[in-house]
């Protein structure tokens, strides 16, 4: 069993030349994209040891997916190809500077995910488990699915590691509150956006906030306060900077990187801090390209930029 897994939904993602609309283009670009596979696929390319798994339909969408996760190096073999069902779609733009997704993603397969689909003695046998907010939005049973999951895990010593990844199309902030709030307590790393945290604790007074996070028995890591990614463990908070970016072309995958840099550190035995840098370089490069994980570095780059001397640390 990998060391790290994690689960959820992968979508085929398309999306118009730049500069264009969905409405107007005339040829669209495939791709795809899923919070938890684009930080597996991070992990696999930094050389960590990774699996991740969800459901497809058995259609040519879903195979072509499948193979190029498989591709990167993760482990799949617990991701199904469902009969019947389809494969998730989202088309995504940027109009008049504004980022638009597109989801078409009701009743796909792995919307339909349940706990009895699971390997949980596959779950059982890794060191983290890395889940995010989005799975539990998808469904009743995904909800459900992801529960039976982390309690599964926690009884077996397994770590976990929550990204709220808040996706207010698919449920209401009172909605995410409720299973959100739950999951955090049960994390060992909790990984949210200063943004989100806001949304969640409604909220700007940082100190309200972090308040509330000294009493879960999480590491709190907090992306975004400024430009800064603030660590809270037992009440005590260090800021890291974020690494440079020259331009910035495509945010979409940023909290991905940075998750998959943070648990590949983790997996290698950095502490949260030097994890949280290697989090930084892998978000801040990703952004530089267009999709959610093409630009993804490899181990020899990001050394690379750990000993850049340019990157001033306060
Ligand atoms: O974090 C990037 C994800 O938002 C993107 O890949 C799509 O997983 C996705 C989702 O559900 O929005």
């Amino acid at each position: 069993v990998p060391e790290l897994l994690t689960f959820g939904e992968t979508m085929a993602l398309f999306m118009p030349q730049e500069h264009k609309s969905i409405e107007n283009a005339a040829t669209l670009e495939v791709s795809f994209g899923g919070a938890e596979s684009n930080v597996a696929i991070g992990v696999a390319r930094l050389g960590g040891s990774v699996g991740w798994f969800g459901a497809f339909g058995d259609d040519p969408l879903g195979r072509s997916i499948l193979k190029r996760i498989r591709g990167e190096g993760v482990d799949v073999s617990r991701a199904s190809l469902v009969e019947g069902a389809q494969t998730g779609m989202m088309f995504r733009e940027t109009v008049a500077g504004k980022l638009t997704v597109h989801y078409f993603r009701k009743h796909s397969a792995a919307s339909q995910m349940r706990p009895e689909h699971l390997d949980l003695d596959y779950i059982r046998g890794c060191k983290i488990l890395h889940i995010t907010g989005i799975t539990p939005a998808l469904s009743k049973n995904c909800r459900e699915t992801i529960f039976a999951v982390v309690a599964a895990a926690k009884e077996a010593g397994v770590k976990i590691c929550f990204d709220p990844n808040l996706r207010l199309k698919l449920w209401t902030i009172e909605e995410a509150r409720e299973v959100v709030l739950p999951l955090a307590a049960q994390a060992d790393y909790f990984l949210p956006g200063w943004d989100e945290l806001r949304m969640l604790y409604d909220t700007d007074d940082f100190a309200a906030v972090k308040a509330e996070l000294t009493k879960l028995s999480a590491i709190s890591v907090i992306k975004g306060v400024g430009d800064t990614t603030v660590v809270l463990e037992n009440g005590q908070a260090s800021e890291v900077p974020f690494y440079p970016v020259e331009r910035v072309v495509d945010t979409v995958g940023a909290g991905d990187a940075f998750c998959s840099g943070f648990l590949t550190g983790l997996q290698k035995g950095m502490t949260p801090l030097e994890a949280v840098r290697l989090g930084s370089i892998s978000g801040a490069l990703v952004v530089q390209m267009r999709g959610d994980w093409e630009a993804l570095p490899d181990w020899a780059t990001v050394e690379r930029r750990m000993s850049d001397k340019g990157w001033v640390e306060r």
